[in-house]
């Protein structure tokens, strides 16, 4: 860790303090969520610092430090998953879900060179993105599983490669697992075209979330061209897919109102379409009902993109019916997204959110373990919760003596 942060270090100029947060943001993910709103603007802008050429000489600069199993592991890795081998890509996974320091960084040299592959493939797709990245959420047994099974098979049989990676928001609290149902993808996970990722079983939501963002762009690398997320409508994971794919579907069961009085609004809003599942048997009127309520709940909501309208459809995994429309209407999205240029906008935004959430997340780390912040902390927060002192000034005395001995 020291040898790789020291030469970072030296491609920053001053202030250190600001230098290092957003060398470990490229380095490490631990610690704490949440959002610091009014730390975050007194930090000068990390770009200004990264523009000393960072991007161009960081993997380098990385390569000379590896020593030679290192680099061997990494070149294993690297030619077998780009060559499409699913081992090395499992294996590739693995190195950056990593808690281990040394390997963390060995995974940033990895997916620095699998970016560069990427890049490349892209600039010879006349710089559009070679892969379509699929974000799918829904309640609890909404059917997004069996859905995914089902889709993912057809698009395999049509020559595409599939991933399906999982962004499971109770691995983050109790380690345990809403998504860990491979073995519902039974057909899909016995395909050779086809590649399952279960979510890691544990660590905070960034830390999940950073993990399977960056698995994402590895399936790339090993030449998947549809990337397909499945997280459970529960928590903030739904949001944090919405911001990692090109698409989000919204995929809702046929139930009485009172089950999707979960569903928040906030979600629905993100969605580009609505599937409203398990429309079959006894089950079809119901998903019919559901279907013309969120047609007109859709069009009540503000418009997120000038060239698509979201849609509400129907489909049943058990029956099929529906299954073949849901993807040309994805098919259409995508076409229609990247002739306007949108998806790739989209894709450089979520760049820039993702970037100031990692930093948001370490920046907090690293101010609640400040030795001056955990002095003065507990006999600060006791005095805002007596009332004695108000939470403004308490924040602004934190900041203080965070600042002054930083
Ligand atoms: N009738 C009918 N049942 C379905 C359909 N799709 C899924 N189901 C049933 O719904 C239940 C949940 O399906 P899953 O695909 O596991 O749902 P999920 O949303 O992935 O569930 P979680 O990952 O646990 O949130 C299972 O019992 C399925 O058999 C469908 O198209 N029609
Ligand atoms: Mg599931």
């Amino acid at each position: 860790m020291r040898r790789f942060s020291i030469r970072l270090f030296s491609h920053f100029s001053r202030p250190q303090s600001t230098a290092r947060l957003a060398t470990t943001c490229l380095l490490r993910q631990e610690g704490f969520t949440g959002s610091f709103p009014g730390f975050l603007p007194t930090i000068p802008h990390p770009s200004r610092h990264l523009q000393r050429g960072v991007s161009s000489t960081a993997t380098s600069q990385h390569l000379q430090d590896l020593s030679g199993p290192e680099q061997r592991l990494l070149d294993k890795l690297y030619e077998g998953l780009i060559s499409g081998q699913r081992a090395s890509l499992a294996e590739s996974i693995t190195l950056v879900e990593t808690q281990h320091p040394r390997k963390k960084e060995l995974a940033q040299v990895l997916l620095q060179k699998v970016l560069a592959f990427r890049r490349q493939q892209e600039s010879s797709n006349g710089g559009k993105p070679v892969a379509f990245r699929v974000g799918l959420s829904g309640p609890p047994g909404a059917g997004k599983s069996s859905f995914i099974e089902v889709m993912g098979k057809m698009l395999t049989g049509q020559g595409h490669k599939v991933a399906v990676l999982a962004v499971d928001p109770s691995s983050c609290t109790s380690g345990g697992s809403l998504l860990g149902d491979k073995t519902r993808m039974t057909e899909l996970s016995r395909d050779m075209n086809a590649f399952i990722r279960p979510s890691p079983a544990s660590g905070t939501l960034g830390g999940v979330t950073r993990t399977t963002n960056e698995a994402v762009v590895l399936c790339e690398g090993a030449g998947y061209d549809i990337i397909l997320v499945e997280t459970v409508g529960v928590g903030q994971s739904e949001f944090a897919v919405a911001d990692m794919v090109d698409m989000f579907v919204l995929l809702i069961p046929p139930a009485g109102g009172d089950e999707l009085q979960g569903i928040k609004r906030g979600i629905i809003e993100r969605a580009d379409l609505v599937v409203v599942t398990k429309s079959d048997g006894d089950l079809v009127v119901p998903a019919r009902r559901i279907q013309t309520e969120y047609t007109s709940a859709l069009k009540l909501l503000r418009r997120q993109s000038k060239s698509w309208n979201p849609k509400v459809v129907r489909a049943s995994s058990h029956t099929f019916e529906g299954i073949q429309e849901v993807w040309a209407k994805m098919e259409v999205y995508r076409d229609a997204m990247l002739t306007s240029g949108e998806l790739q906008g989209r894709r450089r935004a979520q760049q820039k959110v993702w970037m100031w959430s990692l930093i948001q997340e370490n920046v907090l780390w690293h101010f609640q373990n400040h030795p001056a912040v955990r002095e003065t902390l507990p006999r600060l927060e006791q005095k805002v919760t007596k009332g004695v002192i108000s939470p403004g000034l308490a924040a602004d005395l934190l900041l203080k003596a965070f600042s002054e001995s930083s």
